[in-house]
């Protein structure tokens, strides 16, 4: 079944195959490092794989295996050595194989094909970037990775065309070129689409020149002639020392969605400098059923014995399930059964978190406790956020609401993977942040001993949060308003990169989760003017929340300060009279020690003054305020009606109730002392 030679194999065993390969009439000239494999399925295969990868008896190669959110990988056990020396021309080589990917799992994520310097993709995310690559290093010209991705969802980070197209892939997730799935037809030349979720075989062949650095990429349903024209056709010079190494390993893989998933190899051939060999189609594995599976016959009791037993076994079983039913009790409703994916178990959470001990409290926010967990199965680290709920009004709208909340997928996010009831609870998990939030920095309260940010961090930070918030507003399928916008829900990465958290969250308060609070949601300090008057939510809402943060970065300082006996005016008060007075640098956080870039510091005020202008439509979109930030575009003046003082002025003069219009100045201390 597997005809699998590798260089340095023993001259006897070449010369024999030169015989038969003379016998076949295949013209095959055998040379130092000239390498091929075939496999025409995988039973008995020596083939290194990893994570839930499985290789099933019947020579089935299933990388994901029906789980959720975990990785797999398969490789081909040795390196191969695609340069004859460090800086030498990646030679020609060609790759075929069939795959399928089940259809059942609407989140699946797809997989790819790659050719990576090392075996190690331990910090490749089990849910996304298809096992091979992370947020963090998404991108990187130090991964060393060329990749044709087979993608069955869509993602705008990544500027995916569609949820069903392959990809060229250079060292990240984002496609060189990509195209819908399908083939042209060698007669007639039109495209014809394919489904890569339609859990047929379909074969794929990638091909790339040496010298010419062209990639073609083929497929077509297995079992059709290879069509003639490529589906993608690339130039990318696999020899840039960015790209292939000297030695590099062969393999596919494949995260799997929220939901399960089942991603298959079949057969896999490659050639250096030659063809790829031809699969044997009809020696290929047969592919799981599609659909409900068919009832199994009852077996046949034996003897009186074991149907003792097996009573009894029942019996014991039953008390015990009983027994963890009420530890592990649910709140589980019919409507719940098209979420279920992104349902976590009770249990899963309960044992991920220690049992929600104190230990693992990460921090109490205004919903509720948050704790960190290590899922059983995946290790993969969580943030659990529990909320109590008394009413079930709405749940169903917020349930799905989560759910469609977890499909935002930005590097400057925090992944929300899924949602769990209880009676008179509801837990939200996220990916867990390793740094923590970013007021714990900027404040060191808790006597931690968090270095001081500085200049750079910062900057990079409020960049952060502005792409996050522009993606919310105009980059995803529906407009989203985060609504609550602060320095406790910008969270920190591995990388101390700024991923905003609770997106979306602000909704518990418009479902009733919330009863015992009064405040309007959102925070005091961060709240914008409008929201007071007409209570008309727009993402100029949350454009106004990002100034106001912006001006907390660069200042160090709360937008109110918490001690309200003390009346200190607001942080844009006393940023506005340093701007009039031309003496913002005597604003700047003092912990800085005057060590950062006057120009972009002048910038960011700027740019957080404007965003907080009162006027919604004095203020720019996120967009805008990401080309100001990025310099590409002068921002501009801010106009003369900036000024606390003077806007109250106006507002009185058009009407406007004055005690709401205080809300800049120490009157919303009154605010404060009914809030939380
Ligand atoms: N995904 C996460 N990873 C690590 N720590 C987290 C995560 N989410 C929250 N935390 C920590 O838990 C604390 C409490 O978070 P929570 O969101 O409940 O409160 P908050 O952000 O202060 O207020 P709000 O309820 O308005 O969001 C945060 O300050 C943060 O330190
Ligand atoms: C599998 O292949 C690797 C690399 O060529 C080799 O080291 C190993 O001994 C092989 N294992 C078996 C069981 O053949
Ligand atoms: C190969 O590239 C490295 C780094 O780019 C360089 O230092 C070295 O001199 C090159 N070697 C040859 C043989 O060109
Ligand atoms: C790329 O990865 C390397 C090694 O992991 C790291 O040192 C470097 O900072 C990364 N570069 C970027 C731009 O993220
Ligand atoms: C693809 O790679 C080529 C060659 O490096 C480059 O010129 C081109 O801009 C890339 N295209 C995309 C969309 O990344
Ligand atoms: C692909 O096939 C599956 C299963 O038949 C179906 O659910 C899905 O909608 C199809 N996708 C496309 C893009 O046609
Ligand atoms: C890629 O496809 C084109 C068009 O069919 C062909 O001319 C070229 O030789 C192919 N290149 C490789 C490396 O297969
Ligand atoms: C800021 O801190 C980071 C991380 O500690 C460091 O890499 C960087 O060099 C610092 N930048 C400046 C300008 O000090
Ligand atoms: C600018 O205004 C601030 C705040 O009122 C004040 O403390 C500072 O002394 C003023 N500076 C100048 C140069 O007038
Ligand atoms: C400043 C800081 O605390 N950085 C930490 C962020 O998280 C990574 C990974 O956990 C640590 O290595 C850093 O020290
Ligand atoms: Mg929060």
């Amino acid at each position: 079944m597997i005809s699998n030679l590798r260089p340095n194999s023993i001259v006897m065993t070449m010369l024999l195959l030169n015989l038969l390969f003379d016998v076949l009439n295949l013209p095959l000239v055998f040379a130092a490092g000239i390498d091929q494999f075939v496999y025409s399925g995988f039973a008995g295969a020596n083939i290194t794989i990893d994570g839930v990868a499985t290789v099933h008896p019947n020579g089935l190669l299933d990388l994901t295996n029906a789980h959720a959110r975990l990785k797999g990988h398969a490789f081909y056990p040795a390196p191969l050595r695609f340069r004859e020396s460090p800086n030498g021309t990646v030679k020609a080589f060609a790759v075929s194989f069939v795959f399928a990917i089940h259809p059942n799992y609407r989140s699946s994520q797809g997989m790819a094909f790659f050719i990576a310097k090392s075996m190690d993709f331990s910090s490749a995310l089990p849910f996304q970037y298809f096992g091979v690559f992370n947020s963090e290093n998404q991108g990187n010209s130090s991964n060393h990775i060329f990749a044709v991705e087979l993608d069955t969802v869509i993602n705008m980070e990544l500027r995916d065309m569609d949820a069903n197209h392959v990809g060229i892939d250079i060292n990240g997730a984002i496609s060189n070129q990509s195209h819908a799935a399908g083939f042209y037809d060698d007669k007639t030349g039109f495209f014809n689409n394919l489904n890569l979720t339609s859990g047929e075989g379909l074969q794929l062949w990638i091909d790339y020149g040496g010298e010419s650095a062209r990639i073609n990429v083929t497929m077509s349903p297995v079992g059709m002639a290879r069509p003639a024209t490529p589906l993608l056709s690339a130039i990318y010079d696999l020899s840039f020392s960015t790209v292939l190494t000297e030695e590099a390993y062969l393999g596919f893989g494949s995260a799997a969605g929220m939901d399960g998933s089942g991603h298959y190899i079949l057969g896999w051939s490659f050639g250096m400098d030659r063809p790829a060999p031809a699969i044997d189609i009809s020696k290929l594995p047969k592919l799981p059923r599609v659909g409900p599976k068919p009832r199994s016959k009852v077996p046949e009791i034996v003897s009186p014995v074991a149907t003792a037993a097996f009573v009894l076994a029942v019996g014991i079983t039953a008390f015990l399930l009983v027994r963890r039913h009420r530890r592990y009790a649910e709140v589980q409703e019919d409507w719940e059964v098209e979420f279920g994916p992104h349902r976590f178990s009770y249990k899963d959470l309960y044992y991920a978190t220690q049992g929600f001990k104190s230990d693992n409290l990460l921090g109490v926010g205004g919903f509720g406790k948050v704790y960190k967990g290590v899922l059983p199965k995946s290790k993969l680290e969580i943030a659990v956020k529990r909320v109590s709920h008394d009413s079930r009004q709405g749940m169903k709208e917020f349930v799905a609401e989560v759910v469609s909340i977890g499909r935002l997928q930005h590097s400057n996010l925090v992944q929300l993977l899924g949602y769990c009831r209880r009676k008179g609870q509801l837990f939200l998990v996220y990916e867990y942040m390793p740094n923590g939030s970013l007021d714990k920095y900027l404040y060191h309260q808790d006597n931690t001993r968090l270095p001081t940010l500085n200049w750079t961090q910062r900057f990079r930070i409020i960049r952060g949060v502005a792409s996050g918030l522009l993606y919310l507003h105009e980059e995803w399928e529906k407009v989203v308003i985060h609504r609550d916008v602060k320095a406790s829900n910008v969270l920190l990465d591995g990388e101390m990169n700024a991923r905003l958290g609770d997106f979306g969250l602000s909704r518990l308060y418009d479902h009733g989760i919330d009863p015992q609070s009064t405040h309007v949601v959102g925070t005091i300090g961060y709240l914008a003017p409008e929201l007071a008057c007409t209570g008309k939510v727009t993402p100029f809402v949350d454009v106004f929340a990002f100034g106001i943060f912006i001006l907390e970065v660069v200042c160090g300082q709360r937008p109110i300060e918490q001690d309200i006996r003390e009346e200190k005016p607001m942080l844009v008060d006393r940023v506005l009279e340093h701007w009039h007075n031309e003496s913002f640098i005597e604003i700047v956080d003092s912990k800085l020690a005057g060590d950062y870039d006057v120009n972009e510091v002048y910038l960011a005020l700027k740019v957080g003054l404007l965003c907080s202008h009162p006027f919604m439509d004095a203020r720019p979109t996120m967009r805008q305020v990401i080309q100001y930030l990025e310099s590409a575009r002068a921002s501009p003046e801010l106009t003369p009606i900036h000024n606390t003082f003077e806007m109250l002025a106006v507002m009185q003069r058009e009407g406007f109730d004055p005690y709401i219009m205080s809300y800049h100045s120490s009157i919303a201390a009154s605010i404060v002392s009914a809030g939380r």
